[in-house]
């Protein structure tokens, strides 16, 4: 889809003298300005206010102007809830402590008894929780390869509840036919809640609620804060019935995060639309690089014609992130160690380029015979492609290449 096509598409969810901008639809006039009026605060401010009260004040005994205790709101996560909402043109945005804190309040929604399917490739940490912590509350969860549409299918089972999927995965970029997928569980199961961990592109290359998936999921500790000093998530969807019970949750269990975080990402969400650009500016040249290197076997990359579902990525996003992963002909450690630009570490889309070997760094909690039947081996390099000077990057990964030969 066009990107012009989908900015027209882009509802302004606050309302037009809120946003003060009758023609507002772009995608960085939304995130520099929805819910962020400054006419909502006496003092007028542009930058929203940093409200770190945990107490606000009744006028009297169940009186009070909208909020009450930190927990169950605070006017600056509204403030980020309302512009995240607005740039995924979703109704409702819950933010959560973490990624995981998200995908805890969401699996909630879920109960014992129930079942899950799960893409086989996902973060580390999401496998863990399903199969160490799901579990225990009797929840079961399945995992399969979510490319074939057709082994979701076969997986649901008369209990199936929730289905899980990132795409692109990590650390293998596999991508998922979103549209082709609800099509197929809805038109059989309406009943199924879709979740998607839209964490790699963000809503600026992809908007997986256009496609009716249920929830649009984020660890908001990646690209959408994008400075490696926040952790967050986000669970954002159109549905009252959902938005409704996530909020409730959100307090209930008290996965929230603090006011200072929610500015720090209400802040970066600023730039998103630039430094996606760069991101992905900077990721394609770093693939191209690696795919002419003698000491590179394969290059994973959803934008490369190579990719097996390149077809699907053109389709369903308007672009990639900076996440590349290849699998090294040489010695990863070697590669690893040489590496100077790129920093040896989990986690990914800061400004600083990060390397990671997933198999023991992300993903070592995924049972090993799982890991090698997808395909996570020792030679699996995966890179988050920062912001720094492209040939400052391909540099060092040359020099990274000659040494682990
Ligand atoms: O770390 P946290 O904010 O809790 O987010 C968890 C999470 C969820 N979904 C995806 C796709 C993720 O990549 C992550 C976290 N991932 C890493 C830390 C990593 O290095 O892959």
């Amino acid at each position: 889809m066009e990107r012009d096509d989908q900015e027209q598409k882009q509802k302004v969810q606050c309302n037009r003298t809120e946003l003060n901008m009758a023609s507002a639809r772009g995608f960085s006039t939304i995130a520099i300005h929805a819910g962020q009026d400054p006419q909502q605060w006496t003092h007028a401010s542009v930058v929203p206010p940093l409200v770190m009260s945990t107490s606000f004040q009744h006028d009297a005994p169940g009186q009070h102007r909208g909020y009450v205790y930190g927990r169950s709101g605070n006017p600056t996560r509204t403030v980020l809830e309302t512009c995240l909402a607005a740039l995924e043109d979703g109704k409702h945005c819950l933010t959560f402590a973490s990624g995981l804190g998200a995908t805890t309040a969401i699996t909630a929604l879920i109960q014992a008894g129930d079942h899950l399917v799960a893409s086989d490739d996902l973060y580390g940490g999401t496998n863990r929780l399903f199969q160490k912590c799901l579990i225990k509350q009797n929840i079961k969860s399945t995992f399969v390869d979510m490319t074939s549409v057709q082994n979701v299918i076969d997986a649901i089972q008369p209990n199936t509840k929730m289905i899980w999927l990132e795409s692109p995965s990590n650390p293998l970029l596999k991508v998922v036919d979103l549209k082709a997928l609800v099509d197929a569980v809805k038109s059989r199961r309406p009943d199924i809640i879709v979740v998607v961990d839209n964490t790699f592109l963000t809503c600026y290359f992809q908007k997986p609620l256009e496609f009716k998936v249920d929830i649009s999921m984020y660890s908001l500790t990646k690209y959408m804060n994008g400075h490696l000093d926040v952790l967050m998530g986000a669970a954002i969807t159109r549905r009252d019935d959902l938005g409704e019970k996530l909020r409730f949750l959100q307090k209930v269990m008290g996965i929230v995060p603090s006011p200072f975080d929610c500015a720090l990402v209400n802040r970066s969400l600023k730039t998103l639309e630039l430094r996606m650009q760069r991101h992905m500016e900077n990721g394609l040249a770093v693939a191209k690089f690696l795919e002419s290197h003698s000491n590179v076997e394969r290059v994973l990359h959803p934008y490369f014609p190579s990719h097996p579902q390149h077809d699907v990525a053109l389709k369903q996003s308007t672009g990639h992130s900076g996440m590349v992963s290849f699998y090294l002909k040489g010695n990863s450690h070697k590669f690893l160690k040489a590496l100077k630009v790129f920093t040896l570490g989990a986690s990914l889309g800061g400004c600083e380029s990060l390397a990671a070997l997933p198999c023991i760094m992300t993903h070592a909690s995924v049972p090993e015979d799982e890991r090698a039947a997808l395909g996570v081996t020792d030679q699996l390099i995966r890179l988050s492609v920062g912001l720094e000077s492209k040939q400052d990057l391909i540099a060092d990964i040359q020099q990274a290449l000659d040494a682990s030969q």
